[in-house]
């Protein structure tokens, strides 16, 4: 028996003998041997641990290319099958080695090196190399392949094959996972443009049917030697954009080189998006890597090659002209450098009026221009800007226009002007900040200056009323409970004369005139709190009760106010009430509170998350716009399966939150007459799976009677997690935004012909606020009076976001009250 033994063996009271005779010598023993057990243990596990894990081998992959001399590039280089390749690459390769070998924290590591392709330039190779590195010397391997690059640039190489030389070498530490896709060939094409045609490209199976899942695809694009290539994606409809989501790429070489990157897409574009690029040199590469998810199809294609534009930029002369950035409105290429030295007259001054700006790179903060910018009197200008004006205090002006290596943009149209130091603006009018505006645009209600300059001292007409501060605003916005001047005087003296009513839009009319049975106000509210409200003959426009009688009041249901004989205007009334209100004015949109729009539906399809709004009208019921299932391609959205309805949600991220409901969809009941290119009677219903319960977050908003009016002026309130932005990403907290209904006959003159009777104008004229895609079936809500809350619209569509002169389009409720009601039995 041994020490260790006979200490273990100390628990049973039957061994009374041995607890009773401690012996102290054979408890040393034993301490001593467990402590070089300890130790031995912790010394192995010390070993096990640098050498297995602290110090693992790591697998790191460098993707770059190599351009050197004393070798004419031939055809057969383009075709990596060909004897002349496999001969070339050999040669590279084995230089590439010997680089690496003649540095000793990267040669022993190498493992394999593959020259990908060749392309013109004296001859680049473009090559990949893996390595085996302990990861203590990880860095160390960073440093030196960086070192490789940095003092090849001082001195070439010198090496033993003494025909070719290395003239520049470039390498990149990318994802070792990409190492599959560079040896997987199945979805690899390699094009070159042909002299004056048209060359296009697909996806694999482009429109017919979806792009392959978990797929490695490129494209790599070749023109001849001194020309760029010039692409175009004239169809792009990917997978919604999500971290992780399907991506294509264009690079500005043969490499999938980050830094070379141009552009990173997903999702679908529409037309109206410009989707051309311009190369630096001769070859460019188009990549899409897939995910495992999604059925969406693809992108279309086409390039062509042009003469490589050796300048740009150069002396302009006379009293105007434009000039614009390489191939606007195009993407410009990388590595450019314009300048334009423009001149005037010498008598007068010049100023540069910068139109379409757009020099945007992700993650590069506005303020710092640290890579594609715009310099003009010393000042970087970059990021997207709206029009802007630059002008000069003498005759002369010099613009310079940089981009580098990665990512472009479409860059700008510019506008020289002379002008006379003493009227900057012939014709036109000055702003304080330079900015000249059309004389129609002074004095009418909207900051077109940007400081508001073209509204002070202004002489208001009689549509007009004037705020305290000098601004004219149209006279509807008088006393209707939003600041419309500013400062607040709008809504001061909202009291109407002695013997007058003051109605809802802040007009005053006679006492006499109220509860007379007509619309005195123009809103109704005349009309609405009528003790004796009048039975009337049933017109088209009045409220009819169950009981088939007709009564005078505008709106009257839902509105505590009890005006049928028969009390059906008061019955079922339990919707449109929220358990949290926030009285602000909104102006762009804002984040909304829980429980604030109850009512508030984010529609998913299936993986590629929130794609529409809808409304809550019955715990079984939703409203939505029947574009939402209108099919582009593929049966995914038309089938009530492929949708997820989450109720009482605010946060996109915070799905699983408990207040949250969420339904599957059984039955998604479009409107007969729903047109796809008209957006006519742009309406669905939705029946949910099982019923949702009503809590604080979860309510319905009451369904407006087909009588009911939403006159001009009136407020009403959009909500939605979609695009804060026009091309803009979805929001991920629920945004509301207050809008107001705008005159029919003028929104016909603002969207001639696009405008039917089942569509209603909402918006801000002025731009700046307004639904946008992804809103699309989501509610347009009015407060009426009884402060219950009605769904008057549905978003349906827009020209663009937010526009000037541009309102969204609603589906008008009211107008399809008796479809719902046939449908859902509501
Ligand atoms: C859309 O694409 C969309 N500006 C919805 C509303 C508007 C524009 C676009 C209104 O779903």
């Amino acid at each position: 028996m041994n020490g260790l033994e006979e200490g273990v063996e100390f628990l049973p009271t039957m061994n009374a003998k041995k607890l009773e005779k401690p012996n102290p010598k054979h408890y040393m023993v034993v301490a001593a041997i467990l402590a070089v057990c300890l130790v031995v243990s912790l010394l192995v596990g010390l070993l096990v641990w640098h050498f297995v894990y602290k110090n693992a081998p790591v697998q790191k992959l460098y993707n770059g290319h190599l351009r050197f001399t004393g070798s004419r590039f031939i055809d057969a280089y383009e075709n990596s099958n060909s004897s002349e390749f496999a001969t070339l690459a050999a040669k590279v390769k084995k230089m590439i080695i010997d680089i690496y070998k003649n540095n000793p924290d990267v040669g022993p590591f190498h493992k394999e090196t593959v020259i990908t392709s060749f392309s013109e330039g004296s001859i680049i190779a473009y090559y990949w190399s893996e390595f085996s590195v302990p990861k203590l010397q990880a860095d160390a391997l960073d440093k030196a392949m960086a070192n490789i690059q940095a003092s090849n640039q001082a001195t070439p190489m010198k090496l033993r094959n003494p025909d070719l030389r290395v003239d520049t070498i470039v390498a990149f530490s990318t994802n070792p996972e990409t190492i599959k896709a560079l040896q997987d060939n199945s979805c690899k094409y390699a094009l070159h443009a042909k002299e004056g045609l048209i060359t296009s490209f697909t996806t694999p199976g482009f429109p017919n049917s979806p792009y392959p899942p978990n797929a490695r695809c490129q494209w790599e694009l070749r023109a001849d030697v001194d020309s760029v290539i010039s692409l175009t994606f004239t169809t792009v409809d990917l997978e919604p954009c999500k971290l992780g989501s399907d991506t294509l790429a264009v690079y500005d070489s043969l490499s999938a080189l980050e830094p070379h990157a141009m552009v990173k897409l997903c999702g679908s574009y529409s037309l109206s998006y410009n989707l051309t690029f311009v190369s630096s040199q001769n070859v460019m590469l188009v990549t899409l890597i897939t995910n495992g998810e999604g059925r969406d199809p693809g992108f279309r294609a086409e390039f062509f090659q042009m003469p490589k534009m050796n300048t740009c930029g150069g002396t302009l002369r006379g009293i105007a002209g434009n000039f614009t950035t390489p191939y606007f409105p195009g993407h410009y290429p990388p590595k450019m450098n314009c300048t334009w030295n423009i001149e005037v007259p010498r008598d007068k001054n010049v100023k540069v009026r910068f139109h379409n700006f757009f020099l945007a790179e992700p993650g590069v903060p506005v303020d710092s221009c640290t890579k594609d910018y715009m310099q003009v009197n010393y000042v970087k200008h970059c990021g997207s800007k709206k029009m802007f004006v630059v002008s000069s205090k003498t005759n002369k002006i010099a613009v310079h226009f940089h981009s580098d290596l990665s990512f472009v943009d479409t860059g700008f149209l510019a506008e020289f002007l002379a002008y006379d130091s003493g009227d900057p603006c012939p014709g036109k009018f000055t702003c304080k900040t330079g900015r000249c505006i059309e004389l129609k645009k002074r004095c009418d209600g909207w900051n077109d200056c940007t400081d508001a300059s073209d509204e002070v001292n202004c002489t208001c007409t009689e549509k007009q009323f004037r705020c305290n501060n000098g601004w004219c605003k149209p006279k509807y916005w008088l006393c209707d409970g939003v600041n419309d001047c500013g400062d607040m005087s709008d809504e001061l003296q909202c009291q109407c004369p002695a013997n007058n009513f003051k109605c809802s839009n802040g007009k005053c009319i006679l006492e006499s005139q109220k509860c007379n049975g007509k619309d005195d106000c123009g809103d109704g509210s005349d009309e609405g709190d009528c003790s004796s409200v009048v039975t009337v003959p049933c017109k088209e426009y009045t409220y009819k009760c169950r009981n088939n009688l007709c009564v005078n009041k505008e709106n009257p249901e839902c509105d505590g106010v009890k005006d049928c004989g028969d009390n059906s205007d008061e019955d079922n009334c339990n919707c449109g009430t929220r358990s949290f209100t926030k009285k602000s004015r909104i102006v762009g949109g804002l984040d909304a509170e829980a429980g604030e729009w109850p009512w508030q539906v984010s529609l998913h399809v299936g993986s590629e998350g929130h794609t529409c709004g809808a409304s809550v009208v019955s715990e079984k019921w939703l409203v939505t716009a029947a574009h939402c299932f209108h099919d582009a391609n593929f049966a995914r959205f038309s089938n009530p399966k492929s949708w997820i309805a989450f109720m009482g949600l605010l946060d996109q991220r915070d799905r699983s939150n408990p207040s949250v409901q969420r339904r599957g969809i059984k039955r998604i009941i479009t409107h007969p007459d729903f047109n796809d290119f008209t957006y006519d009677n742009d309406i669905a219903v939705m029946e949910l799976d099982s019923p949702i319960t009503f809590t604080k977050q979860v309510q319905p908003i009451c369904l407006p009677d087909s009588s009911h009016k939403f006159p001009a002026g009136q407020v009403l309130h959009v909500t939605g997690w979609g695009a804060t932005a026009e091309h803009g990403a979805g929001a991920i907290i629920l945004q509301k935004a207050e809008i107001r209904v705008i005159n029919q006959t003028i929104c016909e003159s603002l969207m001639p012909g696009l405008l039917t009777s089942r569509m209603m104008c909402v918006g801000i004229l002025e731009g700046g606020t307004d639904a946008c895609q992804g809103d699309s079936g989501g509610p347009l809500t009015s407060i009426e009076a009884n402060g219950k809350m009605f769904l008057a619209g549905v978003v349906s569509w827009g020209d663009g976001c937010a526009r000037r002169n541009k309102p969204g389009a609603y589906s008008r409720v009211p107008q399809f009250r008796n479809w719902i009601r046939e449908k859902t039995g509501l």
